[in-house]
Formats: C-alpha cells, structure tokens, sequence
C-alpha cells in the first residue's frame, strides 16, 4: 500500500513535470515568455477571484452554520452572561469587518485586473483616508477595552461578605483539591515545607484558622445564587482552572495565590432540563453508544487548561451546584481538617 502511494506521488511529479514542459513549448510556439502575463491571463485570474470569493464566503457560513450547535450552552453565572455579550459583540464586529475587507479585496483584483490599455493611478497620499481608518479601529478598540476592563474588575472584586463561599482550588500534577474555608470563612494559612503524604495541599498545621477547613477530592459543590470567590493555587507547574459553562478561567501558578469569583445561576439540575443541553448529550450519548461506552448525564466541570504534562486530560474534577438546602446537607457530611490531622 505505501509502495502505491510513493508510486503515485512519483508518477504525479513525472507528469507535472511533462506539463511544464507542454507549456513551455507552446510558449515558444506563440513566441512569448513564461514570464509574460498577456491580458486574457489577466482577465481569467481577475474572474477566478470573483469565483473564489463566493465559494469562500459560502463556506464560511456553511462553517458557522455546521458547527454552531457544537458550543457551549447558555452561561450558568451571572458574570458568564457578561462575557458572553462582549464575546457576541467581538464576534459580530470581526465578522461585518471580514466580510467588508475580504469583499474589497476579492472584488478590487477582479476591478482592476491587469489590462495593456489601461495605466494606474500615482496616488500617494490622502488625509481624511489616513484620519478614517486610524479613528474607527481606534473606537472600536476602546469600546472592547473599556467593556472588558469594566467586566474584568467586577470578577475581581471580592465577594460580599454576607453571601460569600470561599473555596481554595489546589492543583498539582495531575489533580485538583478544593478547599472550603469552613465555619469561619477563613482558609488557613498555608507552607509549601509542610507538604506531606498527609496533608497534601500544605496547610500550615499551626494556624488555628484552617482547622475546620473542608478538603475535597473528584468533585464539590457550590450553593445557587451566591457570591463564590475561588482562590488558586498550584505545587509544581502553572495549570489553569478553567470552568466553561462559567465562563471562567484562571491560571494556577506556583508560589502565588491567584483570583476570581462568579454568581452560579442555574443548578445542575435545571442545567440538565435546558433545551440546549439536552441536545448536546444526545449528540454525545449517540457518539457513545456507537463506541459501546455507557450515556453520560451533563455535569459541571472543573477542567485544566494549560498543557501541563502527560495526564493533563484527565485533570478534571466535577462541579455540582446544589440549592442552598442541598449544599448545606452536602457541606455537613464532608470531613473537617483537625480530623484528619489527628488520626
Ligand atoms: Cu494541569
């Protein structure tokens, strides 16, 4: 099989090869050079560029149109729904400024093609062109900026005390741990020289404010409707926590604690109820089935998104947000640090 292949590649470079040569000859037949373009090769390109703009056009939007359904389902936080707004808004600009540009372009070589009878046009310098295309690019770019840096600000805010949860998400390679800060709503201190079997995320086991600190292995819960401030960290590597139907993503980087919160709308759930979703999972439970692999319910994620290394796939770890009553049922059954510590 690979011998026909190399084979076929071989007898096309012979036979484009022989091509070449045809042309040439009848170049030297007609008496002009290769390198002479005559204005029927002019006028035929300018047209295959008309040609070649509609078919690009098309499938373009065939693109968008096939895919579409692929995406992720309507944000789950209050702050998701903001970024998704300024995500439309990019994506609507972009495309009105790539169909513009892309159909100036096309349709300018098809305009003026090269023709013998024809001279271009010594034109060096304009003003109010100049003026034109530096203020509206320079418009459109601090409305996205200043939108995002007000967004930005808000995600960074810390939450308000009275609904606040606090959770410490620790990575390492290849797992998450996530932290909750207690009765208290404080997280203890932490000491990366007191790392052990043990007490895997290094806490400081002197600070009296992580003893009822909750650690949480595969999956946690977090509360509908509450401000939930995550605080990263990692041991080894830059990872990144990345909660997608959030919309939210933060680097964990050693030897420093980085920071977000966001506002959780919906509860898995009602998640699993929503329109969108349920088509998603069909789509993914019939791709299952044809591998023989078990359906698979819609959960929350907790995903790395950085390349970390060889299991970074795998790095993942379930969320489920719960009602309150459920979070609180869920919180009471998980095991306190002084606990474990004692043992
Ligand atoms: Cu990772």
């Amino acid at each position: 099989m690979n011998f026909l292949v190399l084979l076929a590649i071989v007898l096309l470079i012979i036979a484009g090869h022989q091509l070449l040569k045809i042309i040439e000859l009848s170049r030297s037949l007609k008496k002009t050079k290769e390198w002479q373009v005559s204005d029927s090769d002019n006028d035929f390109m300018g047209k295959t560029m008309l040609v070649f703009m509609v078919f690009f056009f098309a499938f373009f939007f065939w693109q968008v149109n096939r895919w579409i359904d692929r995406s992720l389902p309507p944000a789950a936080s209050e702050q998701g729904v903001k970024i998704d707004a300024l995500w439309d808004a990019n994506m609507y600009l972009i495309t009105f400024v790539f169909l513009v540009t892309n159909f100036v372009l096309f349709f300018f070589a098809y305009k003026y093609r090269g023709n013998s009878k024809r001279e271009a046009v010594y034109y060096p310098h304009n003003n109010k062109l100049e003026m034109l295309w530096t203020v509206v690019p320079a418009v459109a770019l601090a409305f996205i900026i200043i939108f995002g840096l007000k967004y930005w600000n808000e995600i960074m805010t810390p939450a308000e005390e009275a609904d606040r949860v606090t959770i410490e998400l620790y990575a390492k390679q290849f797992d998450w741990t996530a932290r909750y800060a207690g009765k208290d709503g404080k997280l203890g201190e932490t000491d990366f020289r007191q790392i052990s079997g043990s007490n895997s995320v290094g806490m400081d086991t002197s600070d009296v404010a992580g003893f009822d600190d909750i650690l949480v292995k595969n999956e946690f819960h977090i509360p509908v409707g509450r401000e939930i401030e995550f605080h990263m960290r990692s041991r080894d590597v830059i990872h990144s926590a990345y909660m997608p139907h959030f919309r939210a993503q933060m680097n964990c980087v050693p030897g420093m604690v980085t920071f977000f919160k966001f506002k959780p709308t919906k509860t898995t759930a009602e998640m699993r109820k929503d329109p969108y979703v349920i088509q998603l999972m069909e789509g993914i439970n019939k791709q299952r089935e044809k591998e023989g692999k078990e359906p698979v319910e819609f959960d929350y994620v907790l995903l790395c998104n950085k390349i970390c290394g060889a299991s970074h796939y795998n790095m993942q770890m379930n969320i489920v947000v719960d009602t309150e009553a459920g979070y609180k049922t869920w919180l009471a059954k998980q095991k306190v640090v002084k606990k474990v510590a004692k043992k």
